[in-house]
């Protein structure tokens, strides 16, 4: 395959962290051309394209080569980077900045009649999840035995189902676990979108590129802090 010499750049393509991803990449200099299917966007002002797709593609297209950087949460990273590490790999792909958007928290949450008192309180129990390895990972940095449920969506619905006794999901306001009868313990991981790329740094003209715009986006960084 003939190296690529124009950077690639995934973000997600309608979602939480689209808007202000987006905006983040026009403040950082970069304009696009929407293609028809909406999904490849050509740079104009830099050789630089944008791919719009799932956030949950992210780190894979960055793992593939498909992508050089990606805007995405760090939950989504971790959980991704966590799968790797826990079949005794390296992940090809790692966090490079922090973007200040698109902030929640992972967290555990159990029912209004549960009685929790500490990690230990979770020693047997059923807990649903989107994020097993997140989950998995800290069960065992605390030495509590427990059963991992994934679930793709409406996690929170789990425990009224008879699926779960517990969950684990993602917080930032605290209404929608309010609205379901549940009480937030324990947060596993604070999240907010990063900017992800490849483990090892990229080698041809494309290193350049991105080192450029690491540039840029940093002083725009600068300026929102
Ligand atoms: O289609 P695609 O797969 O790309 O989108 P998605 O549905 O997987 O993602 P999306 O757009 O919902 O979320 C993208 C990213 O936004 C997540 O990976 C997080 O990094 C970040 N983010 C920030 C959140 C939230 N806040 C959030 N509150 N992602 C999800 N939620 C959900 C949460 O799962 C729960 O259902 O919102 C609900 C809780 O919100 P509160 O305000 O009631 O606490
Ligand atoms: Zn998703």
């Amino acid at each position: 395959m003939k190296p690529r010499d124009r950077l690639r750049i995934a973000a997600q393509k309608s979602g939480r962290l689209s808007d202000a991803g987006r905006d983040l990449l026009a403040r950082s200099g970069l304009r696009f051309r929407e293609s028809r299917d909406r999904l490849f966007c050509y740079g104009e002002t830099e050789p630089v394209d944008l791919l719009l797709v799932r956030d949950d593609d992210i780190p894979g297209l960055i793992a593939e080569g498909v992508c050089d950087l990606g805007i995405v949460g760090r939950n989504v990273l971790r959980e991704q980077s966590l799968e790797y590490a826990r079949r005794g790999e390296r992940a090809p792909f790692s966090e490079l900045r922090t973007l200040g958007f698109g902030r929640c928290r992972l967290s555990i949450a159990v029912p209004q009649d549960f009685l929790y008192t500490g990690p230990a309180s979770l020693a047997g129990t059923r807990i649903a999840t989107s994020y097993p390895a997140l989950m998995a990972d800290w069960l065992d940095r605390n030495g509590v035995k427990a059963e991992v449920v994934t679930l793709s969506g409406s996690v929170e619905i789990a425990p009224k189902l008879g699926k779960a006794d517990v969950i684990c999901d993602l917080v930032s306001t605290g209404a929608t676990l309010a609205a379901n009868q549940l009480r937030e313990v324990a947060s596993i991981l604070d999240s907010e979108a990063v900017l992800a790329g490849p483990a090892e740094a990229l080698q041809d003209e494309r290193g350049e590129l991105a080192a450029q715009l690491l540039r840029r986006l940093d002083g725009v960084l600068e300026v929102r802090d």
